[in-house]
């Protein structure tokens, strides 16, 4: 038994290089595609080809025992041969070992689910007919970008719906846009403004430095107080960079609602006590908390030491790359965000950070702010305004 690996362009080839080298009964242990252009590889378990004969000019000298065992005879070329293969002897015993440490595995464990693996080979060959039927509409939402196996996954769950051994092939591209808008929409959550006593009147701004925290915070305080009339207090945490209380004092004096500083629990509880008639409080946190475990530790406390419910926003802004976005999510995972909001829209064509985003922390997306301007540049996420922003078609 021998184990082999084949490429090729399309599975059925795969597959035929399988059987011409492996013989019939080949046992297919994987099948996987490796790149974007569908090249497919098959790796299998086969019968041996028949053993390497030695060149003609030494084979006189060789004579064989058994399959496994060479001898030299006296004649110094056939000597030559034999130190020649030597590594290769031992190479082929250890191959020898792992085949049959393979076939038994293949015995115990592999056998058993073999016509579950005939099934998946002819789905995954399925699907990637799919792939290539549906192939533009995967690289648009790459190019848009939005991450490779997320936009598989769109993809694929399109295919599904379509059946695309049932539809007319010309159809296929139009009614496939249509599912994929309906499947984005279906896969993000929006939750709508941030209503207090909608189960919090505490909202934190939380997210990397230079995302948009104290703009943002200052655009939903001016539309809760001065479009809603709402009674808002704005609290900050961030003590660490110089200029940043400064710059939420001046949204707070701009907008007319109170101000207070709370960087310690105490304050916290007492800023809290103080406005435990305000509607809304908004609290501003540190951009250094990406970085710095520890300030991300202390401001859970202080989050903790508000002694009620703290919707947590995360920012993340539309122009970061998904490795960011990835770490943002996993390093503000320990402050146990509710909602994800996206800033600076307006700074990016790629709206695929919006889908992975959502995708990647599972949390409704409240807002989207589209500039620099405060009030004006927020809106309350909709899911008809995401899927046109991340497929280009119209609202
Ligand atoms: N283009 C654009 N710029 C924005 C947006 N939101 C915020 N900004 C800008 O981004 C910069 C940083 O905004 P801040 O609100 O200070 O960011 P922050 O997260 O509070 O930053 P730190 O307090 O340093 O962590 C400012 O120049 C904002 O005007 C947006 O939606 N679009
Ligand atoms: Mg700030």
């Amino acid at each position: 038994m021998q184990t082999r690996t084949f490429r090729a362009k399309t599975m059925g080839e795969a597959l035929r290089m399988t059987r011409q080298a492996l013989g019939a009964e080949a046992l297919i242990v994987s099948a996987r595609n490796v790149d974007e252009a569908g090249t497919v590889e098959v790796t299998a378990v086969g019968k041996e080809p028949p053993p390497m004969r030695p060149p003609a000019q030494f084979a006189a000298g060789v004579k064989s025992t058994s399959t496994s065992t060479v001898e030299a005879t006296a004649d110094p070329s056939a000597e030559h041969w034999n130190k020649q293969i030597e590594p290769l002897r031992d190479e082929i015993a250890s191959l020898r070992r792992m085949v049959r440490d393979m076939q038994r595995l293949t015995d115990e464990a592999i056998l058993p689910g073999f016509s579950d693996l005939r099934n998946l080979i002819l789905e995954t060959s399925r699907e990637q007919e799919g792939a290539r039927v549906l192939g533009p509409l995967y690289t648009e939402l790459v190019d848009r970008g939005v991450i490779p196996d997320l936009a598989r996954g769109l993809i694929r769950a399109v295919e599904l719906q379509l059946g695309l051994s049932n539809a007319d092939q010309r159809d296929w591209l139009v009614q496939a846009r249509g599912l994929l808008r309906a499947k984005i929409a279906e896969s993000i959550e929006v939750c709508g403004p941030s209503v207090p006593g909608d189960g919090a009147r505490t909202f934190a701004f939380v997210g990397p430095s230079g995302v948009g925290k104290t703009t943002t915070l200052a655009k939903v305080a001016s539309r809760m107080s001065l479009s809603e009339g709402m009674e808002v207090a704005i609290v900050t945490t961030d003590t660490y960079r110089i200029g940043s209380v400064d710059q939420a004092r001046r949204y707070a004096e701009l907008i007319g609602v109170p101000f207070v500083v709370a960087d310690r629990p105490e304050t916290m509880a007492s800023a809290l006590r103080t406005y435990a008639s305000a509607d809304a409080l908004l609290i501003d946190t540190p951009g250094r908390a990406f970085e710095n475990e520890e300030v991300r530790r202390q401001l859970r406390d202080l989050l903790g030491a508000a002694g009620e419910p703290v919707e947590v926003h995360l920012l993340t802004a539309a122009t970061y790359s998904p490795a960011q976005q990835a770490a943002i999510a996993s390093r503000f995972g320990s402050l146990d965000p509710t909602r994800v909001l996206i800033t600076k829209i307006d700074e990016t064509l790629e709206m695929g950070a919006l889908y992975n985003i959502a995708k990647m922390t599972g949390l409704p997306v409240s807002y989207l702010t589209t500039g620099q301007r405060v009030p004006e540049d927020i809106e309350v996420a909709r899911t008809a305004r995401i899927v046109q922003l991340l497929s280009g078609a119209a609202d």
